[in-house]
C-alpha cells in the first residue's frame, strides 16, 4: 500500500477520459494514413451497424432516418466516456482499474478492425496506436497526479501534462481527419467530367409530373435522393484505384478499369428505385437518370456459364448483395453499371466511381454502390449481407402507392381539395390509381405520362370536401391486373404493403 494520499474525485475521472481521448485521437491519427475505417471508434460503430438485430436497425432508421449513425456515433461516445470516467474513479489509489479499463476498449477496437471485412492488416496499426497511447497517457499522468496529490506539492506539473495531453489529442485527430480528407475521391469526381450518353434517355415530358399540383417532380435532383447504406463514412475511391473484377462461373475472368467503362459507348436510363424498408407512405423512393454500361453487355463478354443463378456483388466497404442472375442479363429489363445520375459522375454517397442498378428489384438485391466486384454463382454458395440477416433471397419491388397532398394532418380550405401523390410498380407499370374519402366510393385518378415501366408514375384529382375531418386512401392497380392489397405487412423479410392512408381538416 501507497502511504501518499489518493487522488481527488474529480481529477480521477477526468484521467480516464484524457486517456479515452488520446487513444481516440491516436487511432484516428494512424487511420489517416491506413484508411478513414481502420480508425478504431469508426471500426467500432460498423461493428456495430453489422452486428444489430435487424428489428433494431429498423427501428433506427424509423425513428431517427438520415441520422440514425449520428445517434449511434453520440451514443457510443457518452457511454465510453462514462466508463472512462469511472475507471479513473476507481483508480485513486492505484492505476490498475483503469489500465484494465483502457486496456479493454483498446482490444474491443483492435477485434472491430479485424473483423471489418474491408480493413486489410496494416489498418490493425490504428488499434494499436490507440491502445498503447491509451495506457501510456493513463499510466503517465496517474503517476503525475499521485506525485502532486501529496500534500505539499504544487498541482502544476499535472494540469501542464494534463494540458499538454489535450493539445496533442487535438492536432492528432485533426491531422488524422485532415490526411483521410486528403486522399478523398472529391477531385477525382471532379476530373471526370460531363458524361455524354451516346444513347441518352427520351425527353420527359412536362406532363410525367404534376408538380405544381402537389406531386414530386419526376426526376428526383441528385441532392434529394434519397439514401441508405450501412457505411458510418462514405467509401472513398479515386477512378484510378478503382476496377470492377467479373468472375466466377464465367467463360473469361475479366477486369475492367474505370477508363473501360467511361470510353464505352454510355447509355441513359430513367428508373425509379425503392428500398425495402420503405414503410407504406415512406421517402425511400427516388428517380433518377442514370448513366452507364449495359450490365448484360459485361456478362456476355465474361459469358456466363450454364447454372449460374446468382449475381453476388461486392462493394469496397464489404457490402455485399445478391441478385437474379436472370434479371441481370434480361436486356428488356435493362440492369446496368452505372457511373452517372442526372448528368454528372454518380455523387460519392451514391456510390462513385461505380454502382448497379437493377430496374424493379428492390435497392438491397440490385444497387450495389462503390461496387469493385461481380462474382457470378449459385444462390446456396454465397448469402449477401442482407439475406444473413432474415431478409428475402429475391425482392421485386411490390406495387405501391402514396398520397404527398394533402399532409397528414394538414388543414386546408374547405370545398374542392386536391389530393395528388405517386406510384410505383417498376418493369410492371401502374395502370390506375384510385382514391377514396371517407369511407366513400372509389374514384379514379388522372395518371401523369408514363415515362416507362421501370419509372414511378404522378396522380391527382379533386374531392369536395365539408368544413369538418377527412380521410383519404389510394391504392394501385398496376398492368398485371394486381391492386394493391389493404393488409399491412411489415418491411422485413421483403417490402412492406397495405393502403397509404392520411387524415387532413377542412376549416
Ligand atoms: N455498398 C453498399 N451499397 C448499397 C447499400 C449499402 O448499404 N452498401 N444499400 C443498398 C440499399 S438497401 C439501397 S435501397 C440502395 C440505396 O441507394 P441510394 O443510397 O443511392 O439511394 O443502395 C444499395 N446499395
Ligand atoms: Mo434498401
Amino acid at each position: 500500500m501507497s502511504s501518499r494520499p489518493g487522488l481527488r474525485r474529480w481529477p480521477a475521472a477526468l484521467l480516464g477520459v484524457l486517456a479515452l481521448v488520446t487513444a481516440l485521437a491516436a487511432g484516428h491519427l494512424v487511420a489517416g494514413f491506413v484508411g478513414v475505417n481502420a480508425s478504431p471508434y469508426l471500426a467500432v460503430g460498423n461493428g456495430a451497424i453489422d452486428l444489430t438485430p435487424v428489428q433494431l436497425k429498423d427501428f433506427a432508421v424509423r425513428t431517427f432516418g438520415t441520422y440514425d449513425k449520428l445517434v449511434l456515433l453520440s451514443g457510443m461516445a457518452v457511454v465510453m466516456v462514462l466508463v472512462a470516467a469511472v475507471a479513473g474513479l476507481l483508480s485513486r489509489r492505484t492505476p490498475v482499474p483503469g489500465l484494465v479499463v483502457v486496456t479493454g476498449f483498446g482490444l474491443v477496437g483492435l477485434v472491430a478492425v479485424y473483423a471489418r471485412p474491408d480493413l486489410g492488416a496494416v489498418a490493425l496499426l490504428a488499434p494499436v496506436a490507440s491502445l498503447v497511447a491509451g495506457v501510456a497517457t493513463f499510466a503517465f499522468l496517474h503517476r503525475l497526479a499521485r506525485r502532486d496529490a501529496a500534500p505539499d506539492a504544487s498541482r502544476r506539473t499535472v494540469l501542464l501534462a494534463g494540458a499538454g495531453v489535450v493539445v496533442g489529442a487535438g492536432v492528432a485527430g485533426l491531422g488524422g481527419q485532415l490526411l483521410a480528407g486528403s486522399r478523398d475521391a472529391a477531385a477525382s469526381r471532379e476530373a471526370v467530367g460531363r458524361l455524354v450518353p451516346a444513347r441518352t434517355a427520351p425527353m420527359i415530358p412536362a406532363d410525367a409530373d404534376f408538380a405544381k399540383l402537389g406531386t414530386p417532380s419526376f426526376v428526383t435532383p441528385n441532392a434529394g435522393f434519397y439514401r441508405v447504406d450501412t457505411a458510418l463514412t462514405v467509401p472513398q475511391v479515386r477512378t484510378e484505384d478503382w476496377s470492377l473484377r467479373l468472375h466466377g462461373m464465367v467463360d473469361r475472368e475479366i477486369r475492367y478499369r474505370y477508363g473501360d467503362i467511361r470510353n464505352r459507348p454510355l447509355v441513359e436510363r430513367t428508373i425509379t428505385m425503392t428500398c425495402v424498408s420503405n414503410e407504406v407512405g415512406g421517402t425511400y423512393v427516388s428517380t433518377a437518370n442514370f448513366v452507364g454500361v449495359d450490365l448484360a453487355d459485361l456478362l456476355e463478354e465474361a459469358g456466363v456459364r450454364p447454372g449460374a443463378e446468382q449475381l453476388y456483388s461486392s462493394s469496397v466497404d464489404g457490402w455485399t448483395s445478391g441478385s437474379p442472375v436472370a434479371a441481370a442479363r434480361d436486356r428488356a429489363r435493362g440492369a446496368m453499371l452505372a457511373i452517372g445520375m442526372n448528368g454528372e459522375p454518380l455523387p460519392i454517397e451514391h456510390g462513385f466511381p461505380a454502382r448497379l442498378v437493377i430496374p424493379g428489384l428492390y435497392g438491397y438485391v440490385s444497387a450495389t454502390k462503390w461496387v469493385t466486384d461481380l462474382e457470378v454463382t449459385t444462390w446456396r454458395a454465397r448469402q449477401a449481407y442482407w439475406l444473413k440477416r432474415g431478409w428475402a433471397q429475391e425482392a421485386p419491388i411490390k406495387t405501391e402507392s402514396r398520397i404527398d397532398t394533402p399532409k397528414g394532418f394538414e388543414t386546408v380550405p374547405a370545398g374542392k381539395v386536391r389530393v395528388a401523390g405517386i406510384a410505383w410498380a417498376q418493369h410492371t407499370g401502374v395502370a390506375k390509381v384510385e382514391v377514396r374519402m371517407d369511407g366513400g366510393p372509389w374514384r379514379e385518378a388522372m395518371l401523369s405520362h408514363e415515362v416507362n415501366l421501370n419509372t414511378w408514375r404522378m396522380w391527382w384529382l379533386e374531392f369536395d370536401a365539408a368544413p369538418g375531418g377527412h380521410q383519404v386512401v389510394c391504392r394501385a392497380t398496376d398492368k398485371s391486373g394486381y391492386t394493391q392489397t389493404e393488409m399491412r405487412a411489415g418491411t422485413v423479410p421483403d417490402g412492406a404493403t397495405g393502403w397509404h392512408s392520411i387524415a387532413f381538416t377542412t376549416r
